[in-house]
């Protein structure tokens, strides 16, 4: 394990620590193979129907068959997180808060034209977006940082639009929305797509939980996200429940080689119904 040492001040705590250092060497094949495609580096999950053929043909390409349709599932869903946002003028900035390694910053730059700034707590990971962005000669627009989504150090309303692309599990929700509001001009919006368990089925059930373990975060309920954006000056304008459209993805990904074992809780938790994939957006008023 290499752990790059952090300035004094963004990683805070020993969860945040361990997190930082979970995606440092993080270097999963899932992510990585699907990346390569098209130098998209993503850590979501897709949605849509997946082409079916792409499990049949010859035994030597399946793989490749397979890794190609769920990058293009995963891309898919980034393009509807970024449908949210509206029209963005290629003046104002986003912000894309727990980016990973870039690919959806890369593409909102790709899409409106403007300056996008990403915020991880590995330095890896931005330190890998980076070099892609510059490899793309995006990198006087897409720039990436080292910083914490609880306190980026940003100024007071520089944001026109601010998302988390499954990044909200790893903070305290209140403490997030009250940094977002700080950041976002009046009238910007925001927008999630995240995992919550559900409320009316009750508390955490075991898939949810098995899904928790796996990457060290604390899903939180539907009902959080809403609490937390209405203390905050976040007005929910849609609220998608994409949960439908997103088990075609891991009924693929469970079928292909690269599947890493929270295929089975992810499909679980959806089908009985504890754990909804949802997208909401919201303006800051
Ligand atoms: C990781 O994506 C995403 C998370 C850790 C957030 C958890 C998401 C929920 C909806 C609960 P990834 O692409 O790095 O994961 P994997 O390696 O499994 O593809
Ligand atoms: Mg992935």
């Amino acid at each position: 394990m290499t752990t790059t040492p952090a300035p004094a001040g963004v990683l805070r705590t020993a969860y945040q620590k361990a997190v930082a250092d979970y995606w440092n060497n993080e270097k999963d094949p899932v992510n990585l193979r699907l990346g390569d495609v098209d130098g998209l580096y993503h850590h979501h999950y897709g949605i849509g129907d997946y082409d079916p053929s792409v499990l049949e043909g010859p035994q030597e390409t399946r793989d490749e068959r397979i890794i190609a349709e769920l990058h293009r599932l995963e891309s898919a869903q980034a393009d509807v997180l970024l449908d949210h946002l509206g029209p963005i003028a290629p003046g104002r900035r986003l912000l894309d808060a727990g980016c990973g390694r870039g690919g959806t910053s890369i593409m909102a730059n790709a899409r409106f034209g403007c300056q996008v700034d990403g915020i991880s707590i590995s330095q890896s990971q931005v330190d890998f977006a980076g070099g892609q962005a510059a490899k793309r000669g995006v990198d006087d627009k897409v720039r990436y940082h080292f910083a914490n989504m609880l306190d980026t150090g940003f100024p007071t309303g520089a944001f026109q639009g601010i998302w988390n692309n499954e990044s909200t599990m790893y903070v305290d929700l209140f403490e997030l929305f009250a940094e977002h509001a700080r950041q976002l001009a009046y009238g910007g919006r925001y927008v999630t797509i995240t995992g919550c368990y559900n409320d009316v089925t009750g508390g955490r059930s075991k898939a949810v939980s098995r899904i928790d373990e796996h990457y060290t975060c604390n899903i939180h309920p539907r009902s959080a996200y809403f609490k937390a954006m209405a203390a905050n000056g976040l007005v929910p304008i849609n609220v998608v429940d994409l949960t439908a459209a997103t088990i075609p993805y891991w009924e693929l990904r469970a079928q292909s080689s690269l599947a890493t074992g929270v295929e089975d809780p992810f499909l679980t938790a959806y089908r009985e119904g504890s754990f909804h994939y949802l997208l909401i957006a919201a303006d800051r008023v």
